[in-house]
């Protein structure tokens, strides 16, 4: 048997995720990349992480595949997941619970994300060297599309029809509502962390650690401390290797 079926042997029911490189605060500058990776220890299904073609068939990131098939989309990925490995994220939530966390969610995949990436690629674009490695030829090309594309996909959402301040307004109050949905519980549904605090940390996280200045970090550190608590409590729950999962420490 030669290596390279001995390696494909090796992989069977392991999970490759495909996603973009390490960040430098944060292990995925991508909240969808954070919720998924989350999710698989959260779960405990084997993985492995690989960045050599990050932008799967849908041409967005994260993607999996497993056992030589493709999937796209952190949640569908999720869902397929769980009942391919008979996981259930859920025990003990109510159905209330489920829903509400859900609602969560998608308000913060489908609108709240909108504001962050907004910030990041257009008011904070200068910090993007010190999230991610990029040469200085691609961070230049960057700087030069990403600002108009962002805008262009918020006008078509709708959000980037408003003026700026608007927009941070909007968006701040999706961080508020999931601040006080929270409370003093430790986790989203309770005591007990459910699929939906992947999703809830892989977005939080990005204010905490990944987008120093903007707005939203300004409020997780200030004002609504309960999701930054939250997130430290998520990290030490599933993120004891954190500091080995940054850029500055993957081993070539
Ligand atoms: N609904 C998708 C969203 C994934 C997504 O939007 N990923 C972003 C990075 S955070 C991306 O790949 N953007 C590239 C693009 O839209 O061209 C999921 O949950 O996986």
């Amino acid at each position: 048997m030669n290596s390279k079926s001995m390696s494909k042997l090796d992989l069977k029911d392991t999970v490759i995720l495909h996603c973009i490189e390490r960040g430098k605060p944060i292990p995925s500058i991508s909240p969808f990349v954070l919720k998924l990776e989350t999710y698989l220890r959260m779960v405990d299904i084997p993985y492995q992480v690989d960045t050599t073609k990050p932008f799967g068939p849908s041409g967005k990131t994260p993607w999996i595949s497993l056992n030589g098939v493709d999937m796209t989309d952190s949640q569908l990925i999720i869902e397929f997941l769980n009942k391919k490995y008979d996981k259930n994220p859920w025990e003990n939530v109510s159905p209330e619970q489920k829903a509400s966390a859900r609602t969560v969610r998608v308000m913060l995949e489908e609108h709240f994300f909108w504001g962050m990436a907004r910030w990041r690629f257009v008011e904070g674009v200068q910090s993007i060297p010190n999230l991610i490695n990029i040469s200085g030829v691609k961070f230049r090309l960057l700087k030069w599309v990403f600002p108009g594309r962002i805008k262009k996909s918020m006008n078509a959402q709708g959000l980037g029809r408003h003026p700026p301040d608007t927009i941070v307004k909007l968006v701040s109050d999706d961080l508020k509502d999931v601040s006080v949905l929270l409370g003093d519980k430790p986790f989203i549904a309770g005591d007990q962390p459910c699929e939906a605090d992947c999703a809830l940390f892989g977005s939080i996280a990005q204010c905490v650690w990944a987008m120093p200045g903007s707005p939203y970090h300004n409020l997780v550190e200030n004002e609504l401390t309960n999701l930054k608590e939250y997130c430290i409590r998520m990290r030490a729950k599933y993120w004891a290797d954190w500091e080995d999962c940054l850029f500055k420490n993957i081993k070539a």
